[in-house]
């Protein structure tokens, strides 16, 4: 299984979906955005620098392997590189990934509810 992400101030809805995904197999690789891939898709860079969320994502008993997602274009390279069987995202990507079915099957996991990077970053600043 492959999935790609962020995961800026890590929290519990990035640890469900890659248990999730996990669970799916018996190995789970994880692109991470890099800092520029991150600033060119959200306008801001990640609070956690590339090397902190790589090496957060790379500690998690879940996950067999990291690497830097460096840009969005490369999907289809990473998935066959990778191997990967499964393509795991949540569903705020539902229909984004569908073009990659002809190489591996892609799920969409239910986000948890009530959690995002962006609301956190909005309930400190409050
Ligand atoms: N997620 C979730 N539940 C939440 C928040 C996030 O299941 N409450 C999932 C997202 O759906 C995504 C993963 O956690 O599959 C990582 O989320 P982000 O860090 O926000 O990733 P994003 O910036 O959307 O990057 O090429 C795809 C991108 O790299 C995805």
């Amino acid at each position: 299984m492959i999935t790609f992400g962020t995961f800026d101030l890590f929290h519990y809805g990035h640890l469900r979906i890659l248990q999730r995904a996990a669970s799916l197999g018996d190995r789970l690789i994880v692109g991470v955005s890099s800092d520029s891939l991150n600033f060119s898709k959200k306008q801001r860079y990640p609070i956690y620098s590339e090397k902190e969320r790589l090496d957060i994502i790379a500690s998690l008993k879940c996950v067999s392997c990291v690497f830097l997602e460096e840009t969005l274009e490369l999907k289809r390279e990473y998935l066959l590189k990778y191997q990967a069987n499964i393509l795991v995202m949540g569903d705020d990507w539902k229909g984004k990934f569908d073009c990659f079915s002809d190489i591996c099957n892609v799920v969409y996991f239910k986000r948890t509810p009530s959690i995002s990077t962006t609301d956190i970053i909005e309930r400190i600043k409050i």
